[in-house]
């Protein structure tokens, strides 16, 4: 039997967003997404199992905060209620990300986190059900089991599917990072406060059905321009719905509008590059493979950009190894 196990996970940019939720205690999607998995932004976990009587969580070679270390011992108790795991577990997770700001580790944090726990399972977890048990730890993790361009759909127990093979695409993104300073509202608080008080959370559900179809769409006969134009119209009505939530959520800084402005010169230039923003400052810029190169150095050129980085599409969560 597995006692100890050491997997990798990567986090993902959603082309398409998942903002809010049908149900909290079954963490249901409000809307469906799409998403690409990233090679730059790696999670490494290892979970042994213990005969002590509580679980260890450390993060970052230090012991969790207080919030975070709950929310991970609930989820170890739904594997452990689900009768998934026995006992209990010594977690050491680490973001190999180049730099902590901000960026989606709640995906890679959970996609690794239950890739280590079905390994250590006496029960043989299918991987769609493994997405789905990503998915209670952290929506946007559901989509990181997989990798690649993935969707995960609406519905009563959804799990991400793979749309196309990180081999197989041929865009990737320039990271921006234009600020720091940890979130102000975290996603989740974020999402509640959107469905109970902003007057577009209906048009932004009804617009993220249309933009979820036109981008499987697009996706299927790899018309990049319009995969840029729909990811970049998504994610700036999300942050349109956001900020007209009261009180008022603003998750920009200047920097984030200049690189706004950014992605529409670098346009006009004659380079298709689009920009995407998660809840927070910080812009990822949608370019083919090949441009790349070009986009981060216009991107590092611009006032504010704190540091800027090239992600390709990267797999799902694997296991490294094993005892
Ligand atoms: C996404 N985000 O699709 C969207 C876009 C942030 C903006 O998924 O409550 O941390 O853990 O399910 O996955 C962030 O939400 O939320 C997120 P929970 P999660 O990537």
């Amino acid at each position: 039997m597995i006692r100890r196990v050491r997997v990798r996970a990567y986090a993902n940019i959603a082309l398409i967003k998942y903002w809010g939720k049908l149900d909290e205690q079954k963490n249901l999607p409000a809307t469906a997404s799409i998403s690409l998995a990233l090679d730059s932004l790696v999670t490494e976990t290892l979970v042994t199992k213990t005969k002590e009587k509580r679980d260890r969580i450390e993060l970052d070679g230090k012991s969790a905060d207080r919030t975070t270390a709950q929310r991970i011992r609930d989820y170890l108790e739904l594997w452990r209620e689900r009768k998934l795991l026995d006992g209990h577990v010594r977690i050491s997770s680490a973001n190999k990300f180049p730099t902590a700001a901000g960026l989606a580790s709640s995906a890679s944090g959970f996609a690794a986190l239950a890739t280590a726990l079905s390994e250590l399972s006496k029960t043989n977890i299918a991987r769609s059900t493994l997405s789905r048990l990503a998915r209670f730890g952290s929506g946007s993790a559901a989509r990181s089991i997989v990798g690649g361009i993935a969707a995960l759909p609406t519905g009563s127990d959804p799990a991400a599917k793979m749309i196309i093979e990180a081999d197989q695409v041929d865009f990737g993104m320039v990271v921006a990072i234009a600020g720091d300073s940890a979130k102000k509202v975290s996603s989740r608080e974020a999402m509640k406060l959107c469905k109970t008080s902003s007057p577009y959370f209906k048009a932004w559900i009804d617009q993220s059905k249309r933009d979820y179809k036109a981008m499987l769409a697009a996706l299927k006969s790899s018309d990049f321009n319009t995969i840029g134009e729909i990811a970049e119209a998504n994610a700036l009505a999300m942050h349109g719905c956001i900020l007209a939530t009261r009180p008022s959520i603003v998750y920009w800084n200047e920097t984030t509008l200049a690189l706004i402005e950014l992605a529409r010169m670098i346009r006009s230039d004659g380079i298709a590059a689009y920009a995407t923003i998660d809840a927070g400052p910080n812009v990822c810029f949608i370019c083919k493979l090949t441009e790349l190169g070009r986009v981060l150095k216009r991107v590092s050129n611009t006032p504010g950009v704190e540091t800027a980085f090239i992600a390709k599409p990267a797999g799902g969560s694997e296991v490294i190894e094993w005892e």
